[in-house]
């Protein structure tokens, strides 16, 4: 098949050809980024599945090496699913990860690098007393799976699998002293009722101040501890804040975070399967998440490609110890080229203004809208519990009191397409409300076969503080990935527009309130890294 270019990202992560999905072991060594991910060799759609391998000395320039794990032992025959990274003192790198076995069961290995003193890590053996861990009697054996980066305290290193009882999610625990051998614990270091199958479950402590990531062993009285889990029943991820307590390895979630489905998102739109790391380089955490195809198996087919990684984030706890913040990684700010700026220009209701002379279709911007006045904010009503639903009742063109206003991305020049990202303000009883929606449902005129849907989340923030409101968004063909309010909440939307391509994409700011806000915008060109796995 010959690969289609139309909608390739030009920024964003991806291997030249055939499918891709989650983000596997990245970690960081000798010099050297490591980014694996599920992919098929043979084709645009899920299946033969190995670990690709792809490293980097900046996180923007990627070079593809061979796949790294492929199915040659009993144990993996018939794949080799998700799993993580753990750079063990002493600096050695052992990979966990989901074999296939001959019966299809599911069950966890560990591989370590041939030669320790190549920095790219090409080559990996699995030793011979391969499992380290297998479902046990009254175990679901193909809901058993994604092992996570281990981590130590007191002499005892621990590690999650995650897994499923009836409709219950767990986090299987499994203990060890000497990286080897491994016991499952009693209990699970948690589970959740009707939250379905917990995927790739990833586990970490955030600083209780400041932005700088830790390892994921560290531990003490200054921080707190994230758990991550993506659910297959919803295709999508939700974490708890909570604190951890090895002596018992109990996991507390606090009292205002909310352990379900209705849980706090990395992001409210299409992102997937995501996996953290450390980086001792910049001592932060790096958070890879996987944005799927929002067209059909079979365009996928005829493009030749599905799947992108979004860009990595950095992600720390909210001072105000609630949430997450996460921000996309400083290194993609030397892909800036061409700039323009907007200064304090007024968007009275129904004004759009052009940014002009960018590559809209491939770009960076960051804006902020200033509201000088709250009283118009529409009333709130407090049935509308669900982000999703609001955004589609009171899209881009309802017009609002404070809002709507934002981004209209990858616009055709007579908006036949446009995917707007923007804002609508509500008044509640005692505080203002605030949605971010990136609402895919005018972004393409195709109809058929495209999901386009109105991502949307909350936005945690006090206007009466400070009456503005932030936003970032990276666009690339067919991506746009949006951080409100300095990366409270994030959305990442897949469009496939017809006309707002290449050239022909425009970017507006608008307005559709009554009430006038100012906006100050820089939005940049986005050149394409040297290298990206060619
Ligand atoms: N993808 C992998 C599994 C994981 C799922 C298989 C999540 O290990 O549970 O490709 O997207």
């Amino acid at each position: 098949v010959k690969v289609k270019q139309l909608h390739r990202t030009g920024y964003h992560f991806q291997p030249p050809r055939n499918w891709i999905n989650d983000p596997n072991g990245p970690m960081y060594y000798k010099g050297i980024y490591h980014l694996f991910y599920q992919y098929n060799p043979k084709g645009a759609v899920w299946g033969n599945i190995v670990w690709a391998h792809s490293v980097s000395k900046d996180l923007i320039n990627w070079e593809a090496l061979e796949p790294a794990i492929y199915p040659s032992k009993p144990f993996d025959i018939k794949g080799c699913w998700s799993g993580s990274a753990t750079v063990l003192p002493g600096n050695k790198p052992v990979i966990f990860y989901t074999g296939i076995d001959p019966q299809g069961k599911q069950i966890q290995n560990y591989a370590i690098p041939s030669n320790s003193s190549d920095p790219y890590l090409r080559q990996w053996t699995k030793p011979t007393d391969n499992p380290i861990a297998v479902a046990g009697f009254k175990m679901n054996k193909t809901a058993f799976r994604d092992p996570t980066t281990a981590w130590k305290i007191d002499e005892h290193w621990r590690m999650l699998v995650g897994g499923r009882r009836n409709q219950r999610g767990i986090a299987h625990l499994y203990r060890s002293r000497d990286f080897k051998k491994w016991t499952k614990a009693q209990h699970p270091l948690h589970s959740v009722p009707n939250t379905g199958m917990w995927e790739c479950p990833d586990f970490y402590p955030v600083a209780l101040f400041g932005e700088a990531g830790q390892n994921t062993s560290a531990f003490g009285p200054n921080v707190k501890h994230v758990l991550k889990v993506s659910l297959d029943a919803t295709r999508f991820e939700y974490y708890t804040l909570g604190e951890y307590f090895p002596s018992r390895d109990k996991y507390v979630v606090d009292m205002d975070s909310i352990d379900g489905r209705d849980g706090l998102r990395y992001d409210y739109g299409n992102f997937y399967a995501s996996k953290s790391f450390f980086d001792p380089v910049k001592d932060r955490r790096i958070l890879w998440g996987w944005a799927n195809e929002s067209d059909t198996p079979q365009d996928d087919v005829s493009k030749g490609w599905a799947g992108i990684q979004t860009i990595p984030r950095k992600v720390w706890l909210d001072p105000n110890r609630k949430q997450l913040l996460q921000w996309p990684v400083e290194e993609i700010e030397t892909l800036r080229s061409q700039n323009v700026r907007l200064s304090e220009k007024k968007l009275k209701l129904g004004d759009r203004i052009e940014v002009e002379e960018i590559t809209a279709a491939q770009a960076d911007v960051d804006v902020t809208f200033s509201i000088p006045n709250l009283d118009k904010a529409e009333p709130f009503d407090p049935s509308w519990t669900n982000a999703q639903e609001l955004c589609s009742l009171k899209g881009s063109s309802v017009q609002g009191g404070v809002g709507p206003f934002g981004l209209l991305t990858l616009a055709s020049q007579k908006l036949e397409e446009y995917t707007p990202v923007f804002f609508r303000v509500f008044k509640a009883q005692y505080k203002h409300v605030v949605l971010l929606c990136s609402d895919a449902r005018s972004s393409s005129l195709r109809n058929i076969g495209l999901y386009k849907p109105s991502f949307a989340g909350f936005v945690d923030v006090d206007l009466s503080e400070k009456k503005q409101l932030s936003l970032r968004s990276l666009i690339d063909h067919s991506v746009v990935e949006s951080f409100g309010a300095g990366g409270k909440t994030c959305i990442t939307s897949r469009v496939y527009p017809t006309l707002a391509v290449f050239g022909d994409a425009h970017l507006f700011a608008f307005n559709n309130g009554t009430e006038t806000i100012i906006v100050d915008l820089n939005a940049w060109s986005m050149r394409k890294p040297n290298k990206m796995n060619n």
